[in-house]
């Protein structure tokens, strides 16, 4: 399903360049899985538009300056700059080992960011819109020296809450303009602070709403990252400031004691990142200049609490320097463990080296993390899932059709049979590629990936169809054509399955004797004969037994607990931003409204469960008799887990009656029970009203 309702550019691919970034890390701490599901996004979604066939250029680079790190620097004694850049090496080494492969990985303090910012301040302040401005800051008297952002703790003007400098990070989540906290006091010496005079620099963001306005109906990504701006330019847009009383950072041009703020100089990164790889790779492979000055296609992945950032202050940066327009935010919802979001600073994570040295394949936390929830939802981490997502979906479906299929065709044909594909499976990988595709248009990397699992379904359905073994030596032109058409699924799997799982598809492609590498082909390639002659296949996937998830969890739960004891606040790495925050432990409400009328498309019905019964080779799925009042139904749910089965019949429950029919493990499911959260706590009804009653 493709949303091209709120399509403005032309659909992928185009001609034009593509650029996608992902958010630049703060190069201040170790990395950790919540981090990666903005780097992951990315990178599927770089790969797949290359594998439309879009020239792309995916960037990134290390966020060096911002007081958190010039802070951090100073209680280790460091200077700032050597702190930063063993934080970004690290990055650089961690990155590719979870295949998130940057065309170019910079950092924020190289010259070659630095030339450009100047490049764009300068332009800024002769197009008119930088002025200057005498602002109150936060003043530290003992030590006479200033106190910038989250140099000050204080009380947010807007809800009483107690906040930083730079944000509202405990309450209502704003960002605070220097010169706005109450109470300020040093975070560095605690001594009360006392405001000053000084004379700061100003982007005129103010004069750029109209602009913004347009600019945000062309928008194109997540819905969050399209429609949450529109408040702030109802609410009026302020002008933003751009210099801090710090020592670290850019200077600002012919001010000696004011540097740039962090987020003017973090997103030209992106430009910078850019023109590094094109000077890598010559012109003539990939034109930074045209990419953007001219015509590029900008998708940037980010988190959910820098849209701000991304979606008025950048754009208008480059719009009064002449620079193209973000063509896309895709911004992700946050991790969570517990419900809580991770927290660098109180071990609260699972750490990305940590899933590594347990041994796991990178590929499989790829999947988890592209496909787990929708990108702009918010999702809890935990062992368990991960281990169904990859227990059922990879091993079970992906990896169990192509090693049956691919051992078959090795042992009764050497590899490809001689036949051509049938129709029906040509069909079915061009609807697997139009998938993929609207995925990429949707902006949906989950959507890309089920592209390829339901193609890998179709292929179990049809070789459990067909049964080939049957066939052989009974009929043997008909077991060739069946198992044609299952080697030609797999290349299609492999094909479509790269932006996912780059490694393991790179593996399978070796496996079909294929040569050259599964990365550089485009997605008609999935069409192509496979080679003719190919040995025995392995298994790409590996099963995670119930034990280790048990070991794991042991180890999380342990310090979960430790964080939650010594949590004096709610400090977690969203919070951490330099900007906007938006911290909850809640997900957002959806930004689409629906009508009325859509509501009352949906049959929703009180019924109670007759029977409940486990179904076997599933470690979730119950499957049940529920009485809706005109008839008993079975429907299949995922609650195995965290219900005692015995005790579900007798209970209430809420059922959507009139969703489609769907086959799980084999089972028909006709309805959904309706459940909270992901302790599935069941829905029920606070009076008697009787099975059958219809809710509204
Ligand atoms: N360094 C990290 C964050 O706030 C910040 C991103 C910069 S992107 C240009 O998530
Ligand atoms: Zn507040």
């Amino acid at each position: 399903m493709s949303n091209d309702a709120s399509r403005t550019h032309e659909a992928f691919p185009t001609d034009a360049p593509a650029v996608v970034t992902c958010g630049l890390p703060y190069a201040n701490g170790d990395l950790h899985i919540g981090h990666l599901r903005t780097y992951v996004g990315g990178d599927v979604y770089s790969r797949a538009l290359e594998s439309l066939g879009q020239s792309t250029a995916f960037v990134c680079g290390s966020d060096m300056h911002g007081t958190p790190i010039a802070v951090q620097a100073i209680e280790e004694g460091i200077d700032p700059e050597a702190f930063a850049l063993e934080w970004h090496e690290q990055y650089a080494e961690t990155f590719p080992k979870f295949g998130v492969e940057f065309d170019n990985y910079g950092h924020t303090h190289d010259d070659a960011n630095r030339d450009l910012t100047y490049e764009i301040v300068d332009r800024l302040e002769a197009e008119g819109y930088v002025y200057e401005k005498e602002i109150k800051v936060a003043w530290d008297p003992v030590d006479e020296q200033p106190l910038p952002d989250r140099y000050v703790e204080g009380t947010c003007p807007y809800c009483g809450e107690h906040a930083r400098g730079d944000e509202c990070d405990e309450g209502c989540g704003r960002h605070l303009e220097p010169g706005e906290i109450e109470d300020p006091v040093s975070t560095i010496s605690g001594n009360p602070a006392e405001y000053r005079d000084r004379a700061h620099k100003f982007f005129k963001v103010s004069e750029l709403s109209e602009y913004l306005d347009g600019f945000l109906d062309r928008l194109e990504g997540t819905s969050n990252a399209r429609n949450q701006p529109r408040q702030w330019l109802e609410d009026g847009l302020q002008d933003w400031c751009i210099t801090r009383d710090l020592d670290w950072g850019f200077d600002y041009p012919g001010e000696d004691d004011l540097v740039l703020y962090v987020w003017v100089d973090a997103p030209i990164e992106y430009i910078a990142s850019t023109k590094q790889y094109t000077e890598r790779v010559g012109a003539d492979t990939y034109d930074w200049e045209e990419a953007w000055r001219e015509d590029g296609e900008i998708v940037h992945v980010i988190g959910r609490d820098i849209i701000q950032h991304h979606t008025i202050f950048w754009p208008g940066m480059l719009h009064v320097a002449d620079f193209v327009e973000p063509r896309a935010v895709m911004a992700s919802g946050f991790m969570t463990l517990g419900g809580k979001g991770f927290s660098t600073s109180r071990n609260r994570a699972v750490w990305a080296r940590e899933y590594l040295d347990e041994g796991f394949h990178p590929d499989l936390l790829r999947y988890y993390l592209a496909t787990n929830g929708g990108f702009q939802q918010d999702v809890d981490f935990s062992w368990e899932k991960f281990r169904d997502r990859v227990n059922n979906e990879l091993v079970g479906t992906v990896g169990n059709f192509l090693y049956r299929s691919l051992l078959f065709a090795h042992r009764n044909f050497e590899g490809t049979p001689e036949a051509d594909v049938s129709e029906e499976v040509e069909a079915r990988i061009l609807e697997a590629i139009d998938d993929f595709e609207a995925g990429v248009n949707d902006y949906s990397v989950r959507a890309v990936g089920n592209a390829t699992v339901d193609l890998a379904r179709f292929g179990n359905e049809y070789i459990q169809r067909e049964e080939p073994w049957n066939l052989v030596g009974e009929d043997d032109e008909a077991a060739a054509q069946v198992i044609r058409d299952c080697v030609q699924i797999a290349k299609a799997v492999a094909v479509l399955f790269e932006p996912i799982a780059p490694e393991t598809s790179e593996e399978l492609w070796t496996q079909l004797g294929e040569s050259g590498s599964v990365h550089d082909v485009t997605v008609d390639a999935a069409l192509e004969a496979p080679p003719r002659d190919f040995g025995a296949p392995s298994e790409l996937y590996e099963k995670i037994e119930d034990e280790r998830v048990e070991e794991l969890n042991e180890k999380l739960e342990a310090r979960v607990a430790e964080a939650t004891a010594d949590d004096a606040g709610t400090e977690t790495d969203e919070s951490d931003a330099d900007g906007e925050g938006d911290v909850s432990d809640i997900e957002p409400v959806a930004d689409d409204r629906i009508s009325f009328d859509e509501f009352q498309d949906l049959d929703l019905r009180v019924a109670e469960i007759v029977d409940a019964e486990p179904i076997e080779d599933s470690d979730n799925l119950v499957k049940l008799t529920v009485d809706i009042g005109l008839e008993e139904r079975q429907i299949v749910a995922g609650i195995k887990q965290l219900h005692d089965v015995d005790d579900l019949p007798g209970t209430k429950v809420v059922v959507v009656a009139n969703l489609e029919k769907a086959e799980l493990f084999g089972h028909e499911s006709n309805g959904m029970l309706l459940a909270a959260g992901e302790d599935a706590d069941l829905l029920t009804t606070h009076g008697d009203s009787p099975v059958g009653t219809k809710i509204r």
